[in-house]
């Protein structure tokens, strides 16, 4: 009997993970939300930005590519919580069809040693990708980068990108989707991500925090959201923002609540912007001692398997 178009369309499928790695900060998260075309991981100047893994799906023509961004990956001495995020990195290299290595355009980075040691037993094909090449001057101080990084590991393609302006981007999906196996989507075509609404608001109220906060302090927090309903007047979000010390959640409430208020209200319009819906955002700050250095309550507060 002939197949029906339904099912020649399915035979005809592609759908793979394609896992995005690199040392912290060389624009894994912003790469990610380019090619998915939605505003998915939060990103910053500050390294240790992302900690969850976090799947992006792009579904065009015949291909559904599974996006999956990772915590940065680094050595070096580890409080628990940068132990947590390596391992949140790694798991995820386990069944995957290609992986993205990012390093930056400007030169190879001792920490890329590290990153590349952790792809050593990794079997899918890796695309070395030479992030920021709109930092650079001129296109020919590339070329110094690429023959030094040509001969360092078996690559599957190098291409240079700029995961901000979107250069070459076309060429890096076209290399991808050669690279994925054939078989049917697992997610509906629509579908961007596989993460509930309620976990994009707490990431969006952490990016604020890093965002606005001097250096060190955002690391020393997490955000939970307690409650999030939806009805007719929109969507009320209840988020409470730990920190390590009472020291901290002065910092982080401000002179007269104005640090709490600018945060609340950044969050609140990112929020609305991803749901498409009017939303009431309440925060509050709240201490817990040595959250980073307990696994007990990393895992509680959802930031740990
Ligand atoms: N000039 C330039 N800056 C970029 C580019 N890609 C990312 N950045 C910037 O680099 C910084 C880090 O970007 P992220 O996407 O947060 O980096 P990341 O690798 O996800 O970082 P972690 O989650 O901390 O590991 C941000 O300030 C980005 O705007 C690029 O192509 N060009
Ligand atoms: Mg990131």
């Amino acid at each position: 009997m002939a197949a029906s178009p339904r099912e020649d369309a399915a035979a005809a499928q592609r759908c793979g993970y394609v896992v995005i790695v690199g040392r912290p900060n060389v624009g894994k998260s912003t790469l990610l939300n380019r090619l998915v075309g939605h505003k998915l991981s939060i990103t910053s100047r500050k390294p240790q930005t992302t900690r969850h893994a976090l799947l992006g799906i792009k579904t065009r023509a015949e291909n559904q590519i599974l996006y999956v961004d990772t915590p940065g990956l680094h050595r070096g001495p580890e409080r628990q919580l940068g132990h947590c995020l390596n391992r949140e990195a790694l798991r995820v290299l386990r069944d995957v069809d290609v992986v993205l290595f990012l390093i930056e355009a400007a030169g190879w980075h001792k920490g890329d040693d590290h990153v590349q040691e952790q792809l050593r037993d990794v079997h899918a094909p890796v695309l070395l990708l030479p992030n920021k090449v709109d930092k650079l001057k001129r296109k020919g101080e590339l070329l110094p980068l690429l023959k030094q990084v040509e001969t360092r590991g078996a690559w599957a393609e190098i291409i240079p990108v700029s995961a901000r302006r979107g250069d070459n981007l076309d060429r890096l999906e076209e290399a991808i989707c050669r690279h994925l196996p054939r078989q049917t989507w697992l997610y509906p075509p629509d579908q961007l991500s596989d993460r509930p609404e309620r976990f994009f608001a707490a990431e969006i109220v952490r990016e604020k925090l890093v965002r606005n906060l001097e250096q060190e302090l955002p690391y020393h927090t997490a955000v939970v959201v307690d409650k999030y309903e939806e009805s007719a007047r929109g969507v009320r979000v209840d988020a409470t923002i730990w920190v390590e010390r009472p020291g901290q959640k002065a910092i982080v409430i401000g002179r007269r609540g104005a640090m709490l208020k600018l945060i609340g209200e950044r969050a609140r319009r990112d929020i609305e912007a991803l749901v498409g819906r009017r939303v009431h955002l309440k925060t509050w700050v709240k201490v817990r001692s040595g959250w980073t250095d307990d696994a007990r309550r990393l895992r509680e507060l959802g930031l740990s398997r």
